[in-house]
């Protein structure tokens, strides 16, 4: 193990923040991050790594993925034996550390996973940081995945192990680093004080209540709803043993910072320990009168429990969660719950809840609830089930929605559709996904999809807030885009559905719930030229009547993504445009949005896409790309619109 010695460290955070602050206008540059560990195993020594229990760790020059050595691991006698290594000297709370280490077996095949173990007070906790991924004896497999400590720990070792087997094992090329982060902005209006028709809140996880995440959390939000925390698998893991180790620290800060809390959920198919579906026969329940009396006694425990456990701390409970599937044909979920159960889970969840929340508002949440299929089976749903005195007070709409889906209309006839039920709707999980497709994958957003979701968020607040007799309040699925759930769903890839960005600063999005005048104004909204779409007349801007500005917004070794932004400085509009340059270093374009591109050689041309050939006089449109490199990434020097060389900026 390599540590930086503190001092050093102090020097490079104190650079990292002068850079950091000059970059607050410019969100979209991420800084490249500080290094401060690192196992190269290139010294002979196991380099201070230890085992979990009596595993054998050596230097080993079998097999290495950079220089010659690696640490081998051998004499394993459990799956959760191997190689781990004190961080408690070197994490520090609310920082999100980026780790990263390469795996390989010795002999067999296995999947290895990444985790931290912390103990407070001598209490063991164990934080998954990279899931099982397939491992061979053949090859280096790469475990990298952010872990920010939340609490005061008196242990604290970040560890690898396996899922089936245990063979020996290798590691080699651990680096952990982080980014800095940056101050929460407090010269820009609270989202709450803006949006004054409900209450607006966020989802959080983990460590988001400690330093900046915390100060963004309070600054914009009137609530909170802990993402994580307060499900089954979280507050019941095992039969009637209850515990609130991850929802009690958000309760307390909720309190103490004066958010209300929606409570997150009772009942779900997912995140519900297997134990739950599990017979006094030790088997899977099935539709048996015994089995459905076992499970209906362990959901009314549970409720009684867990909504004692908070009591009026929490005034609204998502009860039950995405019951509806409009695939079968009487929309119905086929979930462990129903299968066993029928609709009586739903039933006793939502008597019991009432019975030990009284004060609270019981919801029934889904999502895609804008589909009319889906829309339709979970009204009649309520519709059947308060008739039979069910107290359901509201409706969840989650809202997961992307920057091109839902429309409007649909939106809103989603919100018409439950009014003549006179009960509350609440948008309960909204984020809007950069992405339209499985296939698409931008290691930066793009500029002009920033600014396409701040329209969507502009548009959406817009129809809320028109709502507000029948909206009881709105909730955003994470805070930042530095922590949200569809990095990983449904493809791995970096997403950016939120208000702020992945060092906390205000989007182009924000503002469009915030401002929407200032949407490409702000400076937040620099890195998000105006994309023009109005149409216009005429040919050719005339000499020197463009400027472009070509900006690199993410690079790495032998790729890199750009942002090109062109303005019409003439006095005449086009009515279709086209712009070229040269490429000095060998670059080649992979992928283009925003406009279609040919490149022969170094040449590179950029026409408009149909949706935006106009550019009016004084207007300016905007295109990314990705690409790889091979000698260098220098920036082209001169670039040509229509013909006529531009500007460059
Ligand atoms: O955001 C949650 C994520 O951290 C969990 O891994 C995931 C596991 O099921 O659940 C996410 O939250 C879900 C919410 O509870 C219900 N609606 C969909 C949300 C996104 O999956």
């Amino acid at each position: 193990m390599r540590a930086l010695p503190r001092l050093a460290l102090a020097a490079l955070t104190a650079a990292a923040t002068v850079a950091v602050v000059s970059a607050t206008a410019d969100a979209a540059a991420d800084p490249s991050p500080i290094t401060v560990l690192t196992s190269d195993f290139e010294d002979g020594t196991v380099q201070g790594w230890a085992g979990r229990s009596a595993e054998t760790l050596a230097h080993s020059t079998a097999v290495a993925h950079g220089g010659t050595g690696s640490l081998l691991v051998s004499g394993r006698t459990a799956t959760w034996q191997g190689p781990s290594l004190d961080v408690l000297g070197t994490f520090e709370k609310g920082t999100a550390y980026t780790i990263s280490v390469w795996v390989r077996m010795a002999s067999d095949s296995d999947s290895a996973r990444l985790s931290v173990e912390r103990r407070t007070g001598g209490v063991a906790a164990y934080d998954q940081v990279v899931g099982n991924t397939a491992v061979t004896s053949g090859a280096w497999v790469n475990l990298t995945g952010r872990y920010t400590l939340a609490t005061d720990v008196e242990f604290l070792r970040v560890y690898v192990e396996t899922a089936s087997t245990t063979g020996s094992l290798h590691i080699d090329d651990l680096t952990v680093g982080y980014v800095p982060a940056l101050p929460v902005q407090t010269d820009i209006p609270s989202v709450k004080d803006v949006v004054t028709e409900f209450p607006v809140g966020a989802a959080i996880t983990g460590a988001e209540i400690v330093t900046e995440h915390g100060r963004l959390l309070t600054k914009h939000f009137d609530s909170v709803t802990p993402g994580n925390a307060l499900k089954w698998d979280a507050t019941e893991p095992s039969e009637n043993t209850f515990t609130y180790a991850q929802a009690d620290p958000l309760m307390a800060f909720a309190k103490a910072n004066g958010l209300a809390v929606r409570g997150h959920t009772l009942v779900w198919h997912n995140q519900t320990p297997s134990w739950v579906f599990t017979g006094a026969d030790g088997q899977p329940m099935t539709a048996t009168a015994e089995d459905k009396a076992l499970l209906l006694g362990r959901l009314e425990n549970h409720i009684r429990n867990v909504a004692a456990h908070y009591g009026t701390d929490i005034g609204v409970w998502d009860v039950a969660n995405e019951v509806i599937d409009e695939s079968r044909p009487d929309g119905l979920r086929r979930s462990n719950w129903y299968n066993v159960a029928g609709l009586d889970y739903l039933r006793t969840a939502f008597r019991v809840a009432r019975e030990v929340a009284p004060h609270a508002k019981l919801y029934i949440n889904d999502y895609n609830t804008n589909v009319p299929a889906k829309r339709d089976f979970l009204f009649t749903l309520v519709q059947q089930l308060k008739a039979e005195g069910v107290p359901i007070d509201g409706v969840g709409h989650q809202v997961h929605i992307n920057i091109n889906w839902p429309t409007l209309a649909e939106t809103e006839s989603m919100l018409t559709k439950f009014i003549p039920l006179d009960i509350d709707q609440q948008v309960t999980e909204m984020d809007v996904s950069i992405y339209t497709g499985d296939g698409e994958s931008f290691p930066t957003p793009p500029a002009d999809r920033l600014l396409k979701q701040a329209y969507v968020y502009r548009d959406m607040f817009a129809l809320f807030r028109r709502y507000s007799n029948e909206i009881t309040s709105v909730t955003l699925w994470g805070l930042a885009d530095d922590n949200t759930w569809l990095d990983t769903f449904p493809v791995t890839r970096k997403d950016a559905p939120l208000l702020f960005d992945t060092r906390l600063q205000a989007k182009p999005a924000y503002w469009g719930v915030a401002d929407p005048t200032r949407i490409e104004t702000s400076p937040s909204a620099s890195v998000s030229p105006s994309v023009s779409v109005s149409p216009s007349t005429g040919t050719n801007p005339g000499a020197g009547s463009c400027a472009v500005t070509y900006r690199v917004t993410g690079s790495w070794p032998g790729g890199f993504q750009a942002d090109v932004k062109l303005a019409n400085t003439g006095s005449a509009a086009l009515t279709s445009w086209k712009a070229s340059w040269q490429f000095t270093g060998g670059q080649q374009i992979s992928q283009l949005w925003g406009g279609t591109v040919t490149q022969s050689g170094a040449t590179v041309t950029v026409g408009n896409a149909a949706w935006n050939s106009g550019l009016p006089a004084g207007g300016s449109t905007s295109f990314g790309f990705l690409g790889s490199w091979t000698g260098g990434n220098p920036v082209p020097a001169a670039f040509t619109l229509n013909g006529t060389a531009c500007t460059v900026l």
